[in-house]
């Protein structure tokens, strides 16, 4: 899943690809890396960062998912926890629903049952803009695989398919190093729940404080972690860094496979 954000003020990329024929470039050269989805994010979720309107949200994905869905093969997520930009998203062309907010805004499982679309449930502690602050549990592990079998269940009650299912442990999301560190130990237990497991480290800070490097020296430690996570159970990672992962992801699950994937 390779990572497409059209906000000013994304993390890693400053917004470069804020302008639509530079994102339907990128589009094309994240396909041409070899990414099976492109997510598409207008309204950025890291740590600090303050909500937009859901207008402003769909005027950034909107013009982005219909240009990409016109010119590439490619399944397209929208990342948004917004029920009107998940319809919007939708009828733009993605046919999944990327949530770190795992679809409990009112009417959020109510559009992704009725658009009948894949649906990635993330787990966070809080909301961006304070989830860093002071991240507490009694068990980490316990307490986020709890609450992806709660919201996993609640979302098919609500009408969604249980195989539409992806569950994400959310690194970096209310969680301090500590946090992340033991949740990716722990991941075949994530691996085990009825769900394929989606994950993304891509240049995050848990990097950052292992290696001590800045946001753009990331990339090896990223590989790092991708390459655990795939040999322990992860199906979909969520990345920045397209052609590089999925060189590891593919040696990786040669030698899971016993062939070339
Ligand atoms: C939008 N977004 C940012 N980080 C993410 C992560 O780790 N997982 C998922 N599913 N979405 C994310």
């Amino acid at each position: 899943m390779g990572i497409l954000n059209v906000t000013p003020d994304s993390f890693s990329d400053g917004g470069r690809y804020a302008a639509l024929d530079a994102a339907l470039e990128r589009a094309r050269q994240i396909v041409a890396e070899g990414a099976t989805i492109i997510d598409v994010g207008g309204q950025s979720t890291r740590p600090g960062a303050f909500a937009v309107d859901a207008s402003v949200e769909i005027a950034r994905v909107v013009p982005v998912i219909e240009g990409i869905a016109a010119s590439c093969d490619v399944a397209i997520s929208i990342d948004t926890s917004k029920p009107r930009v998940m319809q919007a998203g939708v009828a733009a062309g993605a046919c999944i629903i990327n949530d770190v907010y795992a679809l409990r805004e009112p009417g959020a499982r109510a559009v992704a049952a009725e658009s009948q679309v894949g649906v990635g449930l993330m787990h966070m502690q809080g909301e961006p803009r304070t989830m860093q602050d002071s991240p507490h549990y009694n068990d980490v592990v316990g307490e986020v695989l709890e609450f992806l079998e709660h919201e996993r269940r609640a979302c098919i009650e609500a009408g969604v398919a249980s195989e539409a299912i992806a569950i994400d442990p959310g690194f970096g999301f209310g969680k301090n190093l500590e946090h992340n560190l033991t949740l990716l130990r722990e991941l075949p237990r994530f691996a085990a729940l009825q769900s394929p497991l989606l994950i993304g480290v891509s240049r995050k800070s848990v990097i950052g404080k292992i290696l001590g490097k800045k946001v753009n020296d990331r990339l090896y430690g990223g590989l790092g972690l991708t390459a655990l996570a795939v040999a322990n159970g992860a199906r979909i990672i969520r990345t920045h860094d397209v052609g590089p992962t999925v060189d590891a992801v593919r040696s990786v699950s040669a030698v899971l496979q016993g062939s070339v994937p």
